[in-house]
């Protein structure tokens, strides 16, 4: 499915637009439950993982709702996340990220993680999955192109003329080597702007969130063979990984 096109400006950009993944009603759906958990979670909403001044967040959603179960499982993102990763890779965390409306919503440019790539390559990549449009005023992803081969991560405050914004529709999916320089940016309209983080990581690193420990044990019974392998749910090494010490995200330490 992915052109050699593609695969090449992922690997030398670090990022690839995929416009229209996501059906129109399949991008209501997934607001509606989204909206959903938020009024259900009220001031806990995020704090399985983090919470983040200015935003609202969702965190372990694979446990909140069988469509984020489908997403973890797409088949167009997970041939980006082999051609990032290679072929051994699990999901880190399913988030929810939601810049509030007239807020500083924005974010240090980091890479997720704070992942550098080791002597194997890539170890994270991130897939961003477009609710709300993304616009130029609206808290839209920036990005530094390339900068997931430059062996290093940005310095407070850092601002570079390559930095460019990442704006379109909902239902774009944007596939991101999470050691790719990127932040979220302010919110300066009336509107949330609500993405998904569908989060993979190579094998051999720790989960950022330990899907056996906090996945129920009745949303473990209904996976298929295919989700509980992207969750590594069977995977002892995993096990040892994940509990040792849990892959912290992006600037959110
Ligand atoms: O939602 C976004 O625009 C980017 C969020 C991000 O990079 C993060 O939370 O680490």
């Amino acid at each position: 499915m992915l052109s050699d096109f593609n695969r090449q400006f992922l690997e030398k950009q670090g990022y690839l637009v995929l416009p229209g993944l996501i059906p129109k009603e399949k991008v209501a759906a997934y607001l509606e439950l989204v909206e959903k958990c938020f009024a259900e979670e009220g001031e806990d909403a995020g704090s399985e993982f983090k919470m983040e001044p200015n935003t609202r967040r969702l965190a372990n959603c694979v446990d909140k709702g069988e469509l984020f179960v489908e997403a973890i499982q797409n088949p167009v993102v997970l041939e980006c996340m082999a051609a990032v990763l290679g072929a051994d890779f699990k999901l880190s965390s399913l988030n929810v990220r939601s810049a509030n409306p007239n807020s500083a919503s924005g974010q240090p440019l980091h890479a997720d993680s704070g992942a550098l790539a080791d002597e194997k390559g890539y170890w994270v990549c991130n897939s961003v999955w477009i609710l709300d449009d993304f616009t130029p005023n609206n808290g839209a992803l920036r990005i530094v192109p390339g900068s997931h081969r430059w062996g290093s991560l940005p310095e407070p405050g850092v601002k570079l003329e390559s930095e460019m914004l990442v704006t379109g529709p909902a239902g774009t999916v944007v596939i991101m080597n999470a050691h790719m320089w990127h932040g979220g940016t302010d919110n300066r309209t009336d509107h949330p702007r609500r993405a998904m983080h569908v989060y993979y990581t190579r094998g051999d690193k720790p989960q950022q969130q330990y899907q056996k420990q906090l996945l129920r044990p009745e949303v473990q019974r209904g996976l298929s063979p295919l989700a509980r392998k992207i969750l590594a749910l069977d995977d002892a090494r995993n096990d040892e990984l994940s509990l040792a010490g849990s892959g912290v995200s992006g600037f959110l330490k």
